[in-house]
């Protein structure tokens, strides 16, 4: 993905004047394709937005920011909403592959919290709005572990040897393995990477797979003990399963906000404003909140919600850390994510 986003920002065209200049007020078209992280809206958004204004929406789904960036940089497919995680928003803006947000169709704007709005991957909003925030931590099955893990080193346990998983993506993988250790998850520095690797490796032979959204159905069943997951998916799992938990990893972990944001040629930018202000009302943010076990950015949300996620706050805002841009060693966590595949 680095490279695929570095070819982009050296090689980066002018847009189009048209596509800067076009108004978000006026006539909705008619159509409008959203591509968002799997399991991430609540049962009924679109087709109330639907009904309401009267647009049709093409709403596929990925499973991973890697697996959206390359849709982007081959052309975005059509697509007038994609939602990359915190810490892609300044490189897909300085490679030229977003238009700015216009605010002045965005009257809910003020609903979100100033911590996420003032947030660095794009302070103030000019390209990305955001949409929920989330943890990375082990989901396991309180019944098929003899003990609850605590660390990240408990991925490795032998006891658990082919009933684990891990998400099936780099920053994830190498960041948990930085963090066991002691390290940052943004961390550059050439020795304690090769130390990640290297307990990458070590911890591969217990893993069934690297798997991300889709194990919630593994330990639903029972298939897989642990996995590394995210906060919310792992909330969905536990409305099926009960006997599903979620531990933060004593050494700490990352926390995210995802963001909606429009790719530069995107074709129907006034629907798809109507769309990002539609989620901005609170009991449309707060219904995918819920459904979907996130953190609301939307402060008008939270008094609607019966089960909000509490923002993390005292030993554990200590403990979490926000994924950020690698700049020019995002080559190298390529590099060495694309090892731990193969090995
Ligand atoms: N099912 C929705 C998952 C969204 C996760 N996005 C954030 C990933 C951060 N690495």
């Amino acid at each position: 993905m680095g490279s695929l986003l570095a070819s982009c920002v050296t090689k980066r065209e002018a847009p189009p004047a048209n596509e800067a200049a076009l108004p978000a007020t006026g006539p909705l078209e008619g159509e409008l394709r959203i591509f968002n992280w799997s399991d991430y809206i609540a049962a009924d958004t679109i087709s109330r937005f639907e009904k309401e204004f009267n647009v049709r929406v093409i709403y596929d789904t990925y499973e991973s920011n890697e697996e959206m960036v390359a849709k982007l940089v081959a052309g975005g497919d059509g697509y007038d909403i994609v939602s990359p995680s915190g810490y892609l928003v300044p490189v897909l803006i300085e490679g030229g592959l977003l238009q700015p947000l216009d605010h002045a169709v965005l009257g809910n704007w003020s609903n979100l919290l100033p911590l996420f709005v003032d947030a660095e991957a794009d302070r103030g909003g000019r390209y990305a709005m955001p949409y929920q925030w989330g943890m990375t931590g082990l989901a396991y099955r309180r019944d098929l572990v003899a003990t609850p893990p605590t660390s990240w080193g408990d991925l490795g346990a032998s006891a658990l040897r082919g009933k684990v998983t891990m998400l099936d993506d780099g920053r994830e993988v190498l960041g948990a393995m930085l963090k066991w250790r002691g390290h940052s998850v943004n961390s550059i520095d050439r020795a304690e990477l090769d130390a990640a690797l290297r307990d990458a490796l070590a911890v591969k032979p217990n893993l069934r797979a690297y798997l991300s959204a889709t194990v919630k159905g593994q330990l639903v069943s029972g298939d897989i003990a642990v996995a590394q997951l995210w906060s919310g998916d792992t909330r969905q799992a536990q409305l099926e399963e009960s006997r599903i938990e979620f531990m933060m990893p004593r050494e700490g972990t990352l926390i995210f906000t995802d963001y909606l944001v429009l790719p530069r040629r995107a074709p129907n930018r006034r629907a798809a404003h109507a769309f990002l202000n539609y989620v901005l009302r609170p009991e449309v943010a707060a219904e995918i909140a819920e459904q979907t076990g996130y953190g609301p950015v939307n402060g008008a949300a939270i008094g609607r919600m019966r089960r909000p996620v509490a923002a993390p706050d005292g030993d554990m805002l200590s403990r979490l850390e926000f994924q950020r841009d690698l700049g020019a060693a995002t080559d190298l966590w390529d590099r060495l994510w694309t090892e731990i595949k193969a090995g």
